[in-house]
Order: C-alpha cells, then sequence, then structure tokens
C-alpha cells in the first residue's frame, strides 16, 4: 500500500518547534478555554514569580527573567486551567458502567472535577460528599486495617514538597513505608544504580554546565516531545559547533532538527532551522548495554582513559577493563544492530571532547536490565574523568515535574536510618523501620488481599501499570480506593468493595489561600535546583482544596492520637518547611533561601568529586553478559513502549503525534519497512501484536526509520503485552521498554 492510502499517517517534513508548535498552542487554548481564555496562566509559567510548568523538570535557566515556555508546557497548562467542569450533575447523568466506555482521552478531556465525591452502589454513580464526611469515611477505613501495612500510599510525582513531605509523614505516622510512586514506574534504575556508581542518586551537571560541555550524547530520551525547553539548550550548543550524538532506536524530529520559537529571524526564513544530532545511530531496542561497552571497549584501545582519574578517584577499574576485554565486537554487534565502524565513530567523538554530557531517559532505564544500562553509562563517563568537572557529568532527565522532589522529601519504600531519625527528631513519633512496596509489589499485595487500601495522590496507578486487566482486579478487590486528583481517570472509575472516593485538588496554576493568607509550594527540577512555584488563578470550584490540605483532612481522621500539628502547618506552609528543614539539613534556611531569586541547589556530591560511597569512591560496576533476555523472550521483534507528541502520560491531549506522521490516531505499530515485507505486511496493514498470550489486535502497521528488529507502539495502549512481574530486578522498574512480540497479519 501507499502512503496516501493510510488515514493519518503521513510523512512530517517541518523541523521541531517551529510554526506547528505555534499553531498546536493556539489549538490547545480554543480547545480548552474556549474564547474567553485566560491566557494569563501561560504568561506566568516559569516567571520568577509564577508557577512552576507542571509539563516537565527541565530547569530553567534561574527561574529568574526568561520568559520560556514551549508547545507541550502550553498544552499542560491548558489542560489545567480548562474552562470544562466534571460537575456532581456530570455524574448524575453518567453511571460508572457508561464513564467504563469512554475513552481515556474523553475521561480527562471532560473537565476539571469540581466536588469531593463518593461511589453510591445503588445507581452506580459517584454522588458528592461533604469533606468532612469524606475525611471520616476514609479515616474509619483506615483504622479498621489489622495493621498499617495494608494500606498504599502511591503518589505521582507532580505534588509539590509540601504536600508530599506531608503525604510521608500521615503514612509513617499511621505506620507504613508503602510508598509505590510514579518513580518506581521511571527512574528507579538511576535512584538504584547510580548510588553504588557515584555515591548519589541524581544527575550531576546543572544547566550552566550545558555551555561548557564539548560534546553531548543523548540516549534514550525524546526531548523535542517531553522535555521541549531543552532544545533551546541543544540548540545553543549545536550552534557553538558541539557535536551531539543519538542513540535512539527511532529517527526523532526533535533530536534532528530544532525552529525556536522565539527567534524570529529563524522563525521567518523558510527552511532555517538548527541541526541538532550531528551523528544519530539507530540502536536496536535494548542494545545499549552492548553499545555502551563496544564504546569503552573503543576507549581502552585507543588508551584514552583517564589514567590520574582513576588511580584517584574510583574502584573497580581492571575488573570492568576485563569484562569489556571479554566481550567481542560480534557480540555487540549482533546485540546494538549497530556496526563496529558506527560504535567506533561515537567513541571517537567521546575521546575527542575534553568535557562531555551524557543525557538520559526512559530508553535506559525500562529495561529488565535498567540499572545495569545505568550503570553502564557511568562506566563510560569515569573512564574519561567526566564527572564532577565544569561542562561534564550525567544528565538524566526526569519525568514529572516534580518526581525528585518527592523523593528528596521522603517518598521512598526503602527509608534510610537518616531520614526516619530524622522524622523522629521532628515529630517525636517512632517511624516503623521496615521497608515498604513499590509499584509492583503493591499491585501484587492488592491481588494477593494482603493489602486492603489505596490511597493514590495523583496519577492514575492501573494505567500507568503493566496489565491492565491484573491492576483493575487489584483496586476492585480493596476495601478502600480514594483517588487525589485534578481529572476524572480510570483508576477513579476502578470500584473498591467498601468506599470508592473522589477527593479534587487544586492544580499548580490555582490560587491556594489557607488561615495565614495565600500560600506557594515548591519542587525540585532535573538539576536538583529548589524553587518557590505560586499559582495566580482563580481555582475552577470554590469546593477545591489544596494537595497540603487534603493530606491533613485525611491525617486528623486516621490518626486520633496524632503527635503532628496538621492545623499549624496547613495555616501557613512555612510551618511544613521549617519540618522539611529538621529532617533533611540540605534544607538549611529553607524559607529564607527559597526566597532569593532563583532558589537554591541541592547538594549532589558527586557534583564536586565527593563520592558518597561507603568506600568514598566512584565505582565502575561491570554488567557481565550484553543480553536483556535471559530466557524468557519468544518473539523475534522487541517492542518498546513511547509517548506521542499529544499526550502527557496517561493524559491523551489529543490524537496527533505531529513529529511522527500520525495524525487522528493511536492504534499504530511503528515498525521498519523490511521487517514489515519479511513476513509479509507492508505500510498500512493490519497486525497483531503478539506477546505470549496477550496480544494487541488491529494496530496499523506504519513504516518508521526504526533499527531492525524493534518496534514501536504507544504507552498506555500497549500496557496490555506487559506482565506485571516483567521488571528490573535489582530497581523494580517494569521492562515498559522490551518487551518480546511476535507480529502477524490481523484477521
Ligand atoms: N509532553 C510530555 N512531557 C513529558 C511526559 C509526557 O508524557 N508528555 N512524560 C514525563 C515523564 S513522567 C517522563 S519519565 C519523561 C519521559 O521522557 P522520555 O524518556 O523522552 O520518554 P519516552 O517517550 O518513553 O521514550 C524516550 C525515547 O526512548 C527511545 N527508546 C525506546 N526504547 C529504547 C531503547 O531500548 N534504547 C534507546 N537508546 N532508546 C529507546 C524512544 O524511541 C523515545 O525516543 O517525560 C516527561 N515529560
Ligand atoms: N508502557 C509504558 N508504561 C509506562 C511508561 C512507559 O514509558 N511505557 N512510563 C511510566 C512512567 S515514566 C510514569 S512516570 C508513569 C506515570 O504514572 P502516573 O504519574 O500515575 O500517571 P499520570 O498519567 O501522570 O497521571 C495523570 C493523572 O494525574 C492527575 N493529576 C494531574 N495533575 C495533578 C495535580 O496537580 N495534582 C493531583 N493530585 N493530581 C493531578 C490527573 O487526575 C490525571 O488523570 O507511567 C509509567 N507507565
Ligand atoms: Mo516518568
Amino acid at each position: 500500500m501507499t502512503e496516501e492510502t493510510t488515514p493519518g499517517v503521513e510523512p512530517y517534513d517541518g523541523p521541531a518547534g517551529g510554526w506547528g508548535a505555534l499553531g498546536a498552542v493556539a489549538r490547545a487554548i480554543r480547545d480548552q478555554m474556549g474564547t474567553s481564555a485566560d491566557t494569563r496562566a501561560l504568561l506566568q509559567m516559569n516567571q520568577p514569580d509564577g508557577f512552576d510548568c507542571p509539563g516537565c523538570a527541565w530547569p530553567d535557566p534561574k527561574h529568574t527573567s526568561s520568559f520560556e515556555f514551549c508547545e507541550n508546557g502550553a498544552k499542560a497548562v491548558t489542560w489545567e486551567a480548562t474552562t470544562k467542569r466534571v460537575a456532581p450533575e456530570f455524574f448524575a447523568e453518567h453511571s460508572v458502567a457508561d464513564l467504563w466506555n469512554w475513552t481515556d482521552h474523553m475521561l480527562e478531556d471532560a473537565g476539571r472535577l469540581t466536588h469531593p465525591m463518593r461511589y453510591d452502589p445503588a445507581t452506580d454513580r459517584y454522588v458528592p460528599i461533604a469533606w468532612d464526611e469524606a475525611f471520616a469515611r476514609i479515616g474509619a477505613r483506615m483504622q479498621a486495617l489489622d495493621h498499617a501495612d495494608q494500606c498504599e500510599f502511591y503518589t505521582s510525582g507532580r505534588a509539590s514538597n509540601e504536600a508530599a513531605f506531608l503525604y510521608q509523614l500521615l503514612a509513617r505516622e499511621f505506620g507504613t513505608n508503602n510508598f509505590p510512586d510514579c518513580s518506581n514506574m521511571c527512574h528507579e534504575a538511576t535512584s538504584v544504580g547510580l548510588p553504588q556508581s557515584i555515591g548519589v542518586g541524581k544527575g550531576t551537571v546543572t544547566l550552566e554546565d550545558f555551555d561548557y560541555a564539548d560534546a553531548i550524547f543523548c540516549i534514550g530520551h525524546n526531548p523535542g516531545t517531553n522535555h521541549p525547553r531543552m532544545l533551546t539548550t541543544l540548540r545553543a550548543a549545536a550552534r557553538r559547533g558541539v557535536p551531539i550524538v543519538v542513540a535512539n532506536p527511532l529517527r526523532e524530529r526533535g533530536l534532528e532538527r530544532f525552529k525556536s520559537p522565539q527567534h524570529a529571524v529563524e522563525m521567518l526564513i523558510p527552511g532555517d532551522a538548527t541541526p541538532l544530532a550531528s551523528e544519530y545511530h539507530l540502536v536496536k531496542v535494548g542494545g545499549d548495554a552492548a553499545m555502551l561497552k563496544g564504546m569503552m571497549k573503543a576507549v581502552l584501545a585507543a588508551g584514552a582513559e583517564d589514567k590520574a582519574f582513576i588511580a584517584e578517584h574510583t574502584t573497580g577499574f581492571e575488573a570492568l577493563r576485563a569484562d569489556i576485554e571479554a566481550t567481542g565486537w560480534d557480540e555487540i554487534e549482533r546485540r546494538s544492530g549497530l556496526t563496529r565502524a558506527a560504535i567506533e565513530s561515537m567513541a571517537a567523538v567521546y575521546i575527542k571532547a575534553e568535557r562531555v554530557i551524557l543525557c538520559y531517559g526512559m530508553g535506559i532505564t525500562q529495561h529488565r536490565h535498567g540499572t545495569e544500562n545505568v550503570q553502564q553509562i557511568a562506566n563510560l563517563l569515569l573512564m574519561r574523568g567526566n564527572m564532577g568537572k565544569p561542562g561534564a557529568g550525567i544528565c538524566p532527565l526526569r519525568g514529572h515535574s516534580n518526581v525528585q522532589g518527592d523523593r528528596t522529601v521522603g517518598i521512598t519504600e526503602i527509608p534510610n536510618d537518616a531520614l526516619l531519625d530524622g522524622i523522629e527528631k521532628a515529630f517525636g513519633f517512632a517511624p516503623p523501620r521496615k521497608h515498604g512496596h513499590n509499584a509492583v509489589e503493591s499491585i501484587a499485595a492488592m491481588l494477593d488481599g494482603s493489602s486492603r487500601a489505596f490511597i493514590g495522590l495523583g496519577g492514575n496507578l492501573a494505567v500507568a501499570m503493566p496489565d491492565p486487566a491484573a491492576c483493575f482486579r487489584a483496586i476492585r478487590n480493596l476495601d478502600l480506593s480514594v483517588n487525589i486528583v485534578t481529572k476524572l481517570n480510570r483508576t477513579c472509575l476502578l470500584i473498591a468493595k467498601g468506599d470508592t472516593i473522589i477527593l479534587p485538588c487544586l492544580g499548580r496554576t490555582e490560587q491556594d489561600m489557607q488561615a495565614s493568607g495565600p500560600q506557594w509550594v515548591t519542587v525540585e527540577d532535573s538539576m536538583s535546583m529548589v524553587h518557590a512555584s505560586r499559582g495566580k488563578l482563580k481555582p475552577v470550584s470554590p469546593d477545591l482544596r489544596s494537595e497540603p490540605a487534603i493530606v491533613a483532612g485525611i491525617a486528623r481522621a486516621a490518626l486520633p492520637a496524632t503527635r503532628v500539628d496538621w492545623d499549624g502547618l496547613i495555616a501557613n506552609y512555612d510551618h511544613i518547611r521549617d519540618k522539611i528543614e529538621i529532617v533533611f539539613p540540605d534544607f538549611r534556611d529553607f524559607n529564607a533561601r527559597i526566597r532569593t531569586p532563583g532558589g537554591f541547589r541541592l547538594t549532589v556530591g558527586a557534583s564536586t568529586r565527593t563520592w558518597n560511597t561507603p568506600d568514598g569512591k566512584a565505582h565502575f560496576i561491570p554488567f557481565p553478559g550484553i543480553d536483556e533476555d535471559d530466557g524468557r523472550d519468544d518473539g523475534p521483534f522487541t517492542l518498546t513502549t513511547i509517548r506521542s507528541h499529544d499526550q502527557y502520560n496517561t493524559t491523551i491531549y489529543g490524537l496527533d503525534d505531529r513529529y511522527r506522521g500520525i495524525t487522528g490516531r493511536r492504534d499504530v505499530l511503528f515498525a521498519h519497512e523490511d521487517d514489515l515485507a519479511a513476513i509479509g505486511l507492508a505500510h498500512g496493514d493490519k497486525v497483531d501484536v503478539i506477546a505470549g498470550d496477550r496480544v494487541l489486535p488491529g494496530q496499523t502497521a506504519v513504516a518508521h526509520p526504526i533499527a531492525r528488529g524493534s518496534v514501536a507502539a504507544y504507552y498506555p495502549e500497549a500496557n496490555l503485552l506487559l506482565a506485571i512481574d516483567d521488571y528490573d530486578g535489582k530497581s523494580g522498574t517494569p521492562s515498559y521498554k522490551s518487551i518480546a512480540v511476535r507480529l502477524r497479519p490481523a484477521a
């Protein structure tokens, strides 16, 4: 078939950004906010006195002056500041059975939730409930549990530091460390892998480092869609002549060329876009460890390792060298899908540069060996001392806008003693020491009945996780399910056996008024900068509460003998920040420093070559082996699951994926033309995607520049192909990006 005969699939020739982006912003405003658009919200985004963009965690130039927003930031804001409402009348009109048949896009597009709701089994409808009654019911259900570990406290990474800190306090005073969170599905491989390598589970670079880098590597992330403000940084680097080396199974327009909407000349001259990638390598899905080992092999062959740095700062080099030398080029080529020459070319750029930044995202972490992947990146950087000096370091692209901050302030199922001792010191109760559940473990516990209650601070757990059928059963199995959200999603439609409650909260764009006056919150970006975020818009409904106030409401009801002055903390968020500072000494003078323009940076030891490992050294950690498929594979193709340009995780803004040439649909499978031909298929044909006994039927095959043997489909539609127990053994991160599949022509 030819391209013209497949509706909604047309190659996109434009650059990333450009007029396409401006058009998309205008459409987002029109669709969500109508003609009465309160576009003030957009103008306050990432301003010194405004709110932090809820889109991504890429930092802003000091958060002080520059006016920077991007197409997808605008989509995130208009989606939240929409004029559409999901009020009690909406629920009176639609039963839960009826809503279940809506798509994820339709559910959220219905608008903002305005009132607390409880499920009424008699009518199969959500009905309004007063806040105090909702808290009382939740508190009663929590107290009726046999023990605190029967409750799961899920967090999605949009929660502010203040909300997340109170949330972990609630759970720990209640008596559990069950903190499944979105990090468990995202950068957990970073949080587990990097501390072993360099003593800290965060990135080591700052935005300024990009001004000094001599080469930038981008592996397994798609900034044009997921971190669009990063393109401004990459553009500046490219214009300085800095090579940008990309390794990604798919050709992504946002890594190829960019027309900056903030630069008039570039916008006005047709064809005048800035090329970004200097080389683009279509590594096989799951082939990164092999590729990285190949690069290290080339560095060693050239004798280009930094011997002085290695001697002074590291251990484990000889073991790594032995492993690299034992790995043959034929294996490396087969597994990475790249030729030796291609890998040597990447290594040549790496060796030539004095200062290298390596950026990576979900293409690295969401694998069975995600932790090892991360550690191979650390090995490569350490090998030439590219850590802890200006212009060099590791740059994990974080997901949600405050996912890193949530971790920092205590959302973790594996707390260390310092954290727990800090809580005891600040609040006078002894928090539980026993480790709790991560996301995968929480689903297992709900399924086998050992967990009876779920509270979600944001997010859409049952849709974000693998194996939706199992996740749906898990939540339906409970006595209590509570979703603290801004919008209706499918997890809210999973009805527990006892109480099911929706608590609608303020979003980041909105004013938060408490007893002492208007409040603001703080967040931490991908580069450990902490800064303030102030909502300015009138709340979409007078019946909303802030996330901190909702957490406090639950705490008062669930913990009659609480040691925490919840009312005092909520009255003035400065009081929350004072407590954060007691628990986490790195936040010293929190309330003073957060008021200086741009906020402050938390300590990242590795940024100054302080290695917070047991022996005070950075560690080379070999990964013996090269294959992801430890015997479980049963398909000739490896499926990776990706985000479209019109989605934010499970939030589907629209059905287009402009840069990949897809319009008005999401039921597609990206594959190499020759791979399709080899099984008798062509571009536009219908194909079933099969993983064991799981089938995603009737996808439209789209011939795309992608590594041979690799195929890609959208998340979350493809999540049914992944089993809940298919994850990275070290970090628990589901292997969303390495699903062995077979393809067959659809019936
Ligand atoms: N607009 C928007 N912004 C977002 C999000 C969103 O959904 N929409 N989500 C936020 C969140 S929570 C996160 S975690 C980030 C996600 O940001 P990214 O990490 O960029 O997200 P993905 O789309 O999952 O995939 C990234 C890229 O990895 C490539 N890839 C897939 N498999 C492999 C592999 O095996 N190896 C390599 N080298 N590459 C591979 C894909 O082709 C894709 O280009 O973005 C955040 N920002
Ligand atoms: N197959 C596959 N699955 C994946 C991934 C993948 O790449 N492939 N990526 C994984 C990753 S990286 C992540 S981070 C997870 C995401 O998992 P989650 O964080 O659980 O999911 P989101 O879709 O971001 O959550 C959307 C919901 O959050 C609520 N919300 C929005 N704003 C706010 C707010 O300000 N406050 C509150 N309280 N609620 C709000 C809205 O009601 C909305 O419906 O998914 C994971 N799942
Ligand atoms: Mo994420």
